[in-house]
């Protein structure tokens, strides 16, 4: 086993079962959504994964080790400390031979998770090309790691904060595949369309595990991105979204907001504007994404390798 890494109870005894693990982050407690709810969310989806008959396996770097499965002191920990750090590819060391609080991103997950043998990983949504990258280079890690990172990614798509058309073509260029489930549509995050096509729709668990089984047998490196958008009785008006969007992405640019703190900022301010009501759609999202995780990495489980 790797030195660094360090199994909670429950996700050690799923190993040793042989249960199905699936992955989650830690930036969407700490960065991702206020306290208290991000605790509650947190606690809520490992839940829907154990009904569903796999095992979570919540990912953060503390003390010097990266804890796959956490307690829930350590899930209040994480939610609670306005001092932990996002931590994604390039500050894993620092963080881990520092021994700081460090919660993972999207990117730093994939790398633990494989790390310790996990496959599947569930969140809300990924990093991506930001608006106006083409000045900025503001290119979100989290799609490198999908060009190279053997894990499934579940998410809700991209928010349109970021430039989704490019985020697309972007995965494209790295070749990563990206999955819709139940429509044929690429979903952006707080709404279920983005106006662009995922590249295939496959929506049972086996479909998608035996495309994503078969990518790896090919030996073709990387993740794979499977889109599940928000239910409909969660969804948010599109306009609404997309002025609340402009207005915090021209105070995130005249706010002179830069690197890391970009997206933070970006999804604290939209929550603010919409007076949380995005917030109840992130939580729903997350929890609809946390069931299809849970599935994909069960009928992962019962693929032959
Ligand atoms: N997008 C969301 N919610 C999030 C994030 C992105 O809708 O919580 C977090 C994830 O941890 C993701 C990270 O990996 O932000 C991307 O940050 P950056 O754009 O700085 O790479
Ligand atoms: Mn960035």
């Amino acid at each position: 086993m790797h030195q660094f890494l360090l199994f909670s109870p429950e996700v050690a005894a799923a190993r040793v079962a042989g249960k199905p693990v699936v992955a989650l982050e830690s930036t969407i407690i700490s960065h991702g959504m206020p306290y208290p709810q991000n605790v509650t969310t947190a606690k809520e989806v490992e839940q829907i994964i154990r009904d569903a008959g796999a095992v979570p396996a919540t990912i953060a770097i503390i003390d010097g080790k990266i804890c796959i499965g956490l307690s829930e002191d350590q899930l209040e920990l994480l939610g609670n400390s306005p001092d932990a750090m996002k931590v994604s590819r390039r500050d894993l060391p620092y963080v881990l031979s520092t021994r700081k609080l460090g919660a993972t991103t999207v990117a730093a997950t994939m790398i633990c998770a494989a790390l310790a043998g996990i496959r599947v990983f569930v969140t809300g949504g990924i990093g991506g090309v930001h608006r106006g990258a083409e000045t900025s280079f503001d290119i979100s890690a989290d799609l490198q790691e999908l060009a190279q990172t053997d894990v499934a990614v579940v998410c809700a798509g991209v928010k349109s904060i970021l430039d989704i058309g490019l985020t697309l073509e972007y995965l494209e260029t790295h070749g990563v595949p990206v999955i819709s489930v139940g429509q044929p549509g690429f979903p952006a995050f707080f709404t279920r369309e983005s106006g662009f096509k995922a590249d295939f729709q496959l929506d049972s668990p086996l479909e998608q595990a035996a495309f994503i089984n078969t990518k790896w047998q090919l030996g073709l490196r990387g993740g794979v991105v499977v889109s599940n958008p928000v239910p409909e009785m969660f969804a948010m008006p599109k306009a609404e979204i997309d002025s609340i969007t402009r207005q915090a992405l021209d105070e995130a640019d005249q706010g002179g907001v830069k690197g890391k703190a970009v997206t933070p900022f970006l999804l604290n301010r939209i929550k603010q504007l919409t007076e949380g009501r995005s917030l109840m759609t992130n939580i729903a999202l997350v929890k609809h994404n946390a069931l299809v995780g849970a599935k994909l990495a069960a009928a992962m489980h019962d693929l032959p390798g």
